[in-house]
């Protein structure tokens, strides 16, 4: 259960990061293929070696909707609904791997914003992106 504090913490965040969407969007996606390489799998088609475009692009995609679901974190389940069936219907994501990228995104928050990723931002966004990747798997039932 988020509280207020939690969800003015990850708008806060959030805005801070948007600057850095490209930068820290790829760095999440690079730890990821790097810690679990069997989702890379999903990136065949596209060049995701550090550094490139392709990685800087998605990974700026990825922070940019996680702002979305933030500053809409009350109706979560309505605003990443076009997310949540791309990724069950079409991209055919297997649900275990949101977990593996919302705790790369938790590391790349950490070493970005160590000052604002206290106890409590770390407590709000481990919430905020289990419920994200809760959305994200909703059409898998
Ligand atoms: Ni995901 C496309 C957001 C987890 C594989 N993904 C997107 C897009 C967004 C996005 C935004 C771009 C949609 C568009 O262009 O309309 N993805 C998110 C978020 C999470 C997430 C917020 C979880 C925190 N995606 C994952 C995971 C995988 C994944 C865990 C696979 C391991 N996503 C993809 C793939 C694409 C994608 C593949 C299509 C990329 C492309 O450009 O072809």
């Amino acid at each position: 259960m988020l509280t207020q504090e939690d969800k003015n913490l990850l708008v806060s965040i959030s805005e801070s990061i948007a600057a850095d969407a490209e930068e820290i969007g790829a760095e999440s996606l690079l730890r990821m293929f790097t810690c679990y390489p069997k989702t890379k799998t999903y990136f065949a088609h596209l060049d995701i070696s550090p550094g490139s475009a392709h990685l800087r692009s998605h990974g700026r995609k990825i922070i940019l909707a996680i702002g979305e679901g933030a500053r809409n974190v009350n109706t979560l389940t309505t605003a990443l609904a076009p997310l949540s069936a791309l990724h069950a219907y079409q991209l055919m994501i297997h649900p275990t791997n949101f977990k593996l990228l919302s705790h790369c995104i938790l590391v790349t928050l950490a070493c970005h914003r160590p000052q604002e990723f206290t106890e409590v931002a770390h407590g709000a966004w481990d919430k905020f992106l289990s419920a994200v990747s809760a959305v994200l798997s909703e059409k898998y039932r």
